[in-house]
């Protein structure tokens, strides 16, 4: 584990490594792997099409799991907010803290149900920063050089969270701690790990995964596997 290991400074805002299964996953968002043509919706049918269970919770990350000390470490919220915030990790405890129970749908097809989620939630941050009228999408970045985006309304979901621990314990480093974040309603690469900034736009931005053929979107229901325009 100690060879996967960075300190943050050194991997902040450097390209993210480009590997096997990065490779992989792009070939299969092309060739459309894993459709199935049918769309449910989550109050007709609990697990999306085209997914199956799993008990066990897989680890997917882009080959680094950068290791952050909580004295190191910071949450930048930055661009078009009426206060923006920089939280140490005192800081970050110190916010209202929620718990919520929801499942997690990943674009590879496993599914895993009842995560027992702790941390801020994003409506609370959202009261705390206050958006302009502006904003419409958020850049989320992360420690490892990867970034995702979302629409403001997805991002102000009800169940979204800022997440520290899971079922009971700290979030585990392979699984994105000290802080990372969770979005329920759309597919887990929506999820970043390891967060670092959460930048509020007036235009949407593709992140990582949506400039290698993944959907904008990401609604596991609709099946916003993969983006028509490549
Ligand atoms: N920072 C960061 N966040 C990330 C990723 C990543 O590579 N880096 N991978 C995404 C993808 S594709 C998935 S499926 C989930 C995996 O989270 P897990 O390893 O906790 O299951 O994290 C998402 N968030
Ligand atoms: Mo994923």
């Amino acid at each position: 584990m100690a060879d996967r290991s960075d300190p943050p400074d050194s991997v902040a805002g450097a390209a993210p490594p480009d590997s096997k299964l990065t490779a992989t996953k792009q070939r299969w968002a092309r060739e459309g792997k894993f459709l199935t043509g049918r769309v449910t919706r989550p109050e007709a049918e609990r697990l999306p099409p085209g997914q199956h269970l799993v008990r066990d919770w897989p680890v997917l990350d882009l080959g680094l799991q950068p290791q952050i000390a909580p004295a190191q470490w910071r949450l930048d919220v930055t661009g078009l907010v009426e206060n923006p915030v920089s939280w140490s990790w005192r800081d970050f405890l110190d916010q209202r803290q929620s718990r919520m129970v929801t499942d997690i749908h990943c674009v590879t097809t496993w599914s895993l149900y009842d995560n027992d989620w702790e941390g801020v939630a994003v409506r609370d941050l959202l009261d705390i920063v206050g958006p302009k009228p502006q904003a419409s999408h958020v850049t989320l970045s992360s420690y490892d050089g990867y970034t995702t985006n979302v629409a403001l309304e997805d991002f102000a979901a009800e169940d979204a969270l800022l997440v520290h621990a899971w079922q009971g314990t700290p979030l585990t480093r392979e699984h994105g701690g000290p802080v990372r974040v969770v979005i329920p309603h759309l597919y887990f690469w929506k999820s970043a790990k390891w967060v670092k900034q959460i930048d509020f736009m007036a235009a949407d931005r593709r992140g990582f995964w949506e400039m290698r053929g993944y959907h904008n979107h990401a609604d596991p229901w609709r099946e916003e596997r993969y983006s028509d325009d490549g």
